[in-house]
């Protein structure tokens, strides 16, 4: 089937369709026994994301039990860091850790390792070859600032204040090394697209931290270049921007961006996106992670309630962020057959 014919890619295009189509962050993960078993033949995280047989199996789980609409290629954001040269390892139960990068002269010093990459558009092409025709395949990215993020802390924090000081303090760095994230942003993304990544989702997860100005110029600024020259080059890939917790911020991304399609988190009320976002922005969201967790009849019904509340606009049906590791598998069945009738 060609990507213009796929539901999800319909949708995010704007066109109108016969079903709500539904994929869900973090589909691929810990609350499925049979991604634990796989990761653990590989307890090295990094090793394992580049391991293009194991990641395209990861990518496929979900796909297998759940029939969702969309295959996000199983990945992390920090793949970006890494191919710059950074040294990005990750602690079991901490996550992420990197050598931070917080001057001018350690970020030139750098000796940039693109080959890096070469196993996710592997992982890519091996996913394609075995999924369902009517599946279709997303890639991804983390954001420059979201990145920024990570690379100047050296891991994740509770405030990301240090970072948030040092896009203050220290500008011509802080402007250098977000271009250059979103120089490596738009390359693996296209990269992806080549290898026939049919969507891309860009994560803001900490977009919530900026006030506006900074938003303006750290997030903004940059996701409109990279979105402007994947258009350049693929016009017809849609683009989905999640700058999560960015409330009013919401706003000014849908509008500036040129994204296709924005995620809204679980905070986001959906009377106020209904009115305040621009047309014909496209919506994706925007179930609360923590209710599919806990409480399997309320979730069905607030699930009702956001597709009661989207009607007629082009809406993909997601979560306000990813799929808790604790998260019963019985209930993300019930949440895809109730999807599946709605
Ligand atoms: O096996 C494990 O326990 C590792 C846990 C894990 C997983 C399953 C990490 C470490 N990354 C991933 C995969 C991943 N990460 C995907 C796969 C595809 C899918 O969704 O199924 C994606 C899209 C990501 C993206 C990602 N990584 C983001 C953006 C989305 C978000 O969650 O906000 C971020 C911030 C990361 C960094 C990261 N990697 C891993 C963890 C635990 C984190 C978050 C750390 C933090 O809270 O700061």
């Amino acid at each position: 089937m060609k990507s213009e014919e796929k539901l999800l890619v319909r949708v995010l295009q704007g066109k109108p369709a016969e079903r709500i189509p539904f994929w869900f962050m973090r589909q691929a993960g810990r609350y499925l026994a049979e991604y634990r078993e796989l990761r653990a033949k590989n307890r090295n995280f990094l090793e394992f994301c580049y391991n293009p047989e194991m990641a395209a199996e990861a990518t496929l789980q979900p796909i297998r039990r759940f029939g969702m609409d969309g295959a996000i290629i199983f990945s992390d954001i920090l793949v970006i860091p890494h191919a710059l040269g950074m040294h990005v390892w990750f602690e079991e139960q901490k996550g992420p850790r990197l050598d931070p990068v917080q001057t001018q002269k350690v970020l030139e010093g750098l000796k940039p390792a693109q080959e890096r990459l070469e196993p996710v558009y592997q992982a890519i092409r091996n996913t394609r070859a075995q999924l369902p025709e009517e599946t279709a395949m997303i890639g991804f990215a983390g954001s420059p600032w979201t990145l920024a993020c990570y690379v100047v802390e050296g891991g994740s924090s509770k405030d990301f204040q240090r970072v948030c000081d040092t896009a203050t303090r220290d500008r011509p760095f802080f402007t250098q090394l977000i271009d250059r994230l979103a120089q490596a942003v738009t390359q693996h993304a296209m990269a992806q697209i080549e290898a026939g990544a049919e969507i891309i989702q860009l994560f803001d997860s900490w977009a919530g931290v900026l006030d506006a100005q900074a938003f303006d110029d750290w997030i903004i600024a940059p996701t409109q270049r990279i979105v402007h020259t994947l258009k350049e080059r693929h016009p017809h890939v849609p683009v989905i921007g999640f700058p999560r917790q960015a409330k009013e911020g919401y706003i000014a991304y849908a509008k500036k961006t040129g994204v296709n399609a924005i995620s809204l988190d679980q905070s986001v009320s959906l009377n106020w996106a209904r009115q305040a976002l621009p047309e014909p922005i496209v919506r994706q969201g925007n179930l609360d992670p923590v209710l599919l967790a806990e409480d399997k009849s309320a979730m069905i019904k607030a699930a009702g309630e956001i597709i009661a509340a989207w009607g007629d606009k082009p809406f993909v049906f997601n979560l306000g962020h990813g799929i808790l590791p604790h998260t019963p598998v019985a209930h993300v069945q019930a949440l895809c057959d109730f999807l599946k009738t709605a």
